[in-house]
């Protein structure tokens, strides 16, 4: 990642650039982590469903309620001027971020889950009919699923899904032969919560636009982890969350190319998102206030602006080195404990560790674990296709973030001890 020289004008001065990645620079910046949970230091190894958030972050935030609330894009008046610039400067930030084009080729949403179902009820609705197929992969997330599958229903088209192998990766032949005349969309998860795979998608993408499909990523689990270019990828749609950027929950991203965005219909209708209403007749406004109905989450833009000015300050190749390290780590560790079996073991992965123990269930591995101040999370984590196909009802999940460390592993390691003796 390149360095920042984009302060937002509301929120605080730039961090000044990290020439080495210091974690114990970075953990200082999270309050949360330096406290105790059950009588023990909290290890938080939750990341993949929510992370941290920095102290810039927090303070940014706060400062938005104190000292400019107010709505935007509508008030003439000062407070309502400064929000809306600190708001389109979030969208600005975002833009360079994934390097999209244009920001109004960055819509502001709830979060992934929005950004999905956007483009499903608009794009989806307008050019998937009966007979249609929709390709998605064997490793989505429920949100990567359902909102295809409802279109499906309601068109009377059929979900096709790509599979994959006993290491968690998609089998790019069977994907490709996938793809047909009667394919109208793909849609594909690019790192799996589940299992950390990081797929192949700049060759999926170039695999679907052989055939003229279009191609949404769920990237959720990727951004916090990977460098993205949107436009590198050549992607058409692009969905990602803040709270997973060590921003704020309830906001999210939706990028898309402009030629596809404006040739879709309006998502929701009501304030900020027309042009002109009378009760025959209503026009829309332009990108990207057209996906943007009603007052948005300014506070969570705001906060997302910051994250991303946050991470900003680190060269990214760092922050992979780093991550890496601790995934590798952590894989090794846990492989040396003989009742362990790790899910997804690609060659290409990042930040997660997913794991099954001989007849010990998941739960009681996450409960044990919280007795001794390890957050992980356990469960099907919203992906019950893919624990089918690994024939097991849940793992545990070990999920990193950049500030986490190799003596978080070696707790979680000692934790795991604790579990086996504890069910001997
Ligand atoms: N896609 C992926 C790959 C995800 O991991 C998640 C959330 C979502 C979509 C949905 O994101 P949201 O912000 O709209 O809810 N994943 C997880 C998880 O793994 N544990 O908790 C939430």
């Amino acid at each position: 990642m390149t360095t920042a020289s984009h302060a937002l004008t509301n929120s605080l001065p730039p961090v000044a650039p990290q020439s080495t990645f210091d974690v114990e620079r970075v953990r200082r910046e999270f309050a949360i982590l330096h406290q105790k949970v059950n009588g023990k230091p909290l290890v938080y190894l939750d990341n993949a469903a929510t992370s941290q958030k920095p102290e810039s972050v927090l303070r940014t935030i706060d400062k938005y309620y104190r000292e400019y609330n107010s709505n935007i894009h509508r008030g003439v008046h000062y407070l309502s001027e400064r929000a809306t610039q600190a708001y389109e400067q979030a969208r600005q930030a975002v833009q360079r971020f994934f390097n999209a084009g244009d920001p109004s080729e960055v819509i502001f949403v709830r979060g992934t889950t929005e950004a999905i179902n956007l483009v499903a009820q608009t794009y989806g609705r307008k050019h998937v009919g009966a007979g249609d197929e929709i390709v998605i992969s064997a490793m989505e997330h429920h949100s990567g699923i359902v909102p295809w599958q409802m279109l499906c229903q309601e068109k009377g088209a059929k979900l096709r899904v790509a599979p994959i192998n006993d290491r968690g990766e998609i089998l790019l032949e069977d994907f490709e032969k996938l793809l047909g005349p009667k394919t109208k969309f793909v849609s594909l998860v690019h790192v799996s919560n589940v299992l950390g795979t990081i797929n192949p998608v700049r060759e999926m993408i170039a695999m679907a636009h052989r055939h003229g499909i279009p191609v949404m990523l769920d990237g959720a689990q990727a951004v916090p982890h990977v460098k993205v270019d949107v436009r590198a990828l050549d992607v058409d749609f692009y969905a990602f969350s803040s709270h997973k950027l060590y921003g704020p929950t309830g906001e999210g991203v939706l990028y898309g190319k402009a030629k596809l965005l404006e040739a879709m219909p309006p998502y929701q209708g009501g304030g900020d998102m027309i042009s002109s209403v009378t009760f025959e007749k209503t026009t829309y406004n332009k990108l990207p206030h057209r996906f943007e109905a009603g007052t948005p989450n300014i506070a969570g833009a705001i906060g997302l602006g910051a994250a991303i000015q946050y991470l900003n300050q680190f060269d990214w190749e760092q922050v992979e080195a780093h991550e890496r390290d601790v995934l590798n780590y952590a894989t090794e560790r846990l492989l040396s404990i003989p009742a362990v079996r790790l899910i997804g073991t690609a060659r290409e992965k990042t930040a997660v560790a997913s794991f099954v123990m001989e007849n010990i269930h998941p739960h009681d591995v996450g409960t044990i674990l919280d007795q001794e101040g390890i957050a992980i999370r356990t469960g099907h984590h919203c992906a019950q296709p893919l624990m089918q196909r690994f024939g097991i009802p849940a793992t545990a999940r070990a999920s990193f973030a950049l500030y986490n460390t190799r003596t978080d592993v070696d707790a979680l390691v000692a934790g795991l001890q604790k579990v086996l003796e504890v069910f001997q």
